[in-house]
């Protein structure tokens, strides 16, 4: 009897001391939310925004069901594992939207930027925390796909929230405010004069172990669990390093999108085209040559090419 109560109080001073693992990713859960608050990013959404702001999702449901349109952010903290030396954590925040009101518009829409981070120790406090690379997702999965990244030293954001630009409808982000407008053309980034300001930064947890009610990141009706695991490959990291401004993540796809470009065919075009050619362009995929190729042929049917 008095050796499970010594079990239990030692149990309880654990989880005292630790300020609590809920999430059981190795990170203390109240420490997540100081880094999520530090290096909040600086969304700058666009004049004339459809959808006027990310959502506020309703918490404990299995599906995604937005409660209010007030600028919530989601963050996600994780531990990176990719083999270099040192204390490195990477952090995802999500804007979530309740529609994507664009060109080929859906309802749910999920958006992201990520940003890797290097501390002395993984113990060491929140303020000893430098960012290394940031991260903007950009018509992920998509022949659109302009994702891309930059060294947070480049960006000027290592000590805080890099600035990010969102297409207006579409929400695709940006690192900046030039490259909107290279996923085919169909973006517009006319950012308002003040930054979005959170009410809230809402840590999701860990695959499987969601914090704070957000079991909906497993749903099957929007594609949340996919964009949870790292977004700082080896290739990405490489990448990174070799360039001395914001690089593409994706260059594979760059010939195909000046295609579209050059055809005069922008996304505006392909959007009014009808379902045909919007499912060829969502179903294309980024990983080989082959898949390429058969997207490749996809556009070239819609624009006539080919064809004599
Ligand atoms: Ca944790
Ligand atoms: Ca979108």
């Amino acid at each position: 009897m008095y050796a499970g109560w010594m079990i239990i109080l030692f149990a309880l001073a654990g989880t005292l001391l630790a300020g609590g693992d809920a999430d059981g990713d190795g990170l203390d859960d109240a420490w997540e939310q100081q880094m999520l608050e530090r290096f909040a990013p600086r969304l700058m959404l666009s004049v004339g925004e459809c959808d006027v702001m990310p959502a506020r999702f309703a918490p404990d449901e299995a599906e995604p069901r937005p409660l209010e349109r007030d600028g919530t952010l989601y963050g996600q903290v994780l531990p990176w594992t990719g083999g270099e030396e040192g204390a490195l954590v990477e952090i995802h925040y999500y804007h979530l939207w309740a529609n994507d009101c664009g060109r080929l518009a859906h309802p749910l829409d999920v958006e992201r930027v990520s940003v890797l981070l290097r501390g002395p120790t993984k113990e060491a406090p929140v303020e000893e925390w430098r960012a290394v690379y940031w991260f903007a997702a950009a018509h992920e999965n998509t022949v659109c796909d302009v994702s891309h990244g930059a060294k947070a030293e480049w960006l000027k954001a290592e000590m805080g929230g890099a600035t990010v630009y969102v297409s207006r409808g579409k929400h695709a982000s940006f690192l900046t405010r030039q490259r909107c407008g290279n996923g085919c053309g169909g973006d517009i980034c006319q950012p308002v004069d003040n930054a979005l300001t959170p009410p809230r930064i809402i840590n999701v947890g860990a695959p499987g172990a969601p914090l704070n009610g957000a079991v909906w990141t497993a749903s099957k009706k929007w594609p949340m669990r996919e964009k949870m695991g790292t977004d700082f490959g080896p290739a990405v990291i490489s990448r990174l390093d070799s360039k001395k401004k914001a690089a593409s993540v994706n260059d594979g796809l760059i010939p195909l999108q000046s295609l579209v470009m050059g055809g005069e065919h922008t996304l505006r075009g392909l959007g009014t085209a009808g379902n045909h050619t919007d499912s060829s362009l969502q179903k294309a995929e980024k990983a080989t040559g082959n898949a390429l190729q058969k997207s490749a042929k996809a556009v070239g049917r819609f624009l006539g090419i080919g064809k004599k």
